[in-house]
């Protein structure tokens, strides 16, 4: 059987209603929250140095709710794990300085790399350092960034690409994505994304020369923002426009909604402590959820809320 409506299958419905043991028991993975934090100001993006058990926050911050703008304000938050707030403006527009939009972030030897509209921000951990700039000629809206561990890869909405950046030789590629590609993440090899008005995930060829691959689910989301993958190669996708943080089976035939939660954005994982941090865009606030895995659930026959 085929559930092509997530809102009036029956399994989903109980989904819906209480997200408790059918969800889990399609997923493999259970979501509970156990902490908001507010007074943000439009949190776009979310990462986490689990060594130094420190938490990023992007905010936009906007006026005029304008979340490409070149208005020279943005900050980042930096919270403990249990999210209480270190430092509200860790950095902020200065004198030396300005934010415009930041948005998605990644880590990378002592460096929190941050996509601001048309440009990638080095931001060296210890905030005493200034912050660089790296140029990527032609790049418009620059939305997310992960890494495999020596390079970086960055989603460009506006654009419909993606850059590999060496960050050796200061060198960058195209790679071929999708319209509105938001969320970008590298697993294990691979680089997969969302574009959240296609309301498609996809897996993209990290060398740049194939067309992205299609996931077929665009049926089960909305305007997906966020992407991660998890331990067991399945991923989690915040959507932003839906209003749900949904799991994705890594066969790529299940999809089951874990958690409501208002426009959550970029999310991000802390694997060493089983959270997940959830902004909600434009409710200023991050929600912190303990990501369970439960064994021996895992789905290993097509059922109600099977493509097959
Ligand atoms: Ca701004
Ligand atoms: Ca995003």
């Amino acid at each position: 059987m085929i559930c092509r409506n997530v809102a009036v299958c029956v399994a989903c419905a109980l989904l819906l209603s209480g997200f408790t043991g059918c969800t889990a028991n399609r997923a493999g993975w259970e979501l509970k929250k156990i902490g908001e934090i507010g007074d943000f100001n439009w949190p776009e993006a979310i990462r986490v140095d689990h060594e130094a058990k420190r938490v990023f926050v992007a905010n936009i911050e906007t006026s005029t709710k304008g979340g490409w703008e070149a208005d020279g304000k943005g900050f980042i938050s930096v919270l403990y794990p249990d999210g209480s707030v270190i430092e509200r403006k860790w950095r902020s527009s200065n004198a030396d300085f300005t934010f415009n939009a930041p948005k998605g972030m990644t880590i990378l030897n002592e460096h929190l790399y941050i996509a601001d509209i048309s440009r990638l921000l080095v931001c060296p951990l210890d905030a005493e350092k200034p912050i660089r700039v790296i140029d990527i000629p032609g790049a418009q809206w620059l939305n997310d960034i992960s890494t495999d561990g020596n390079d970086l890869y960055v989603s460009d909405t506006k654009s419909a690409k993606a850059y590999r950046v060496d960050l050796i030789t200061g060198t960058h590629n195209e790679i071929k994505a999708p319209e509105w590609i938001n969320g970008i993440t590298s697993h294990k090899g691979h680089l997969y994304c969302v574009s959240i008005k296609l309301h498609e995930l996809y897996e993209l060829d990290p060398s740049g020369e194939r067309d992205p691959i299609p996931f077929g689910l665009k049926e089960y989301f909305v305007g997906p923002d966020g992407i991660e993958v998890l331990k067991d190669d399945s991923f989690i996708i915040s959507d932003v426009k839906g209003d749900r943080l949904l799991h994705v089976t890594a066969d790529r035939k299940y999809v089951s909604t874990l958690a409501e939660v208002p426009c959550p954005a970029d999310i991000a994982i802390d694997p060493k402590r089983n959270l997940l941090y959830a902004p909600s865009l434009f409710e200023n606030k991050v929600t912190i959820f303990k990501l369970t895995s439960l064994p021996n659930t895992k789905p290993n026959k097509p059922d109600a809320n099977s493509r097959d």
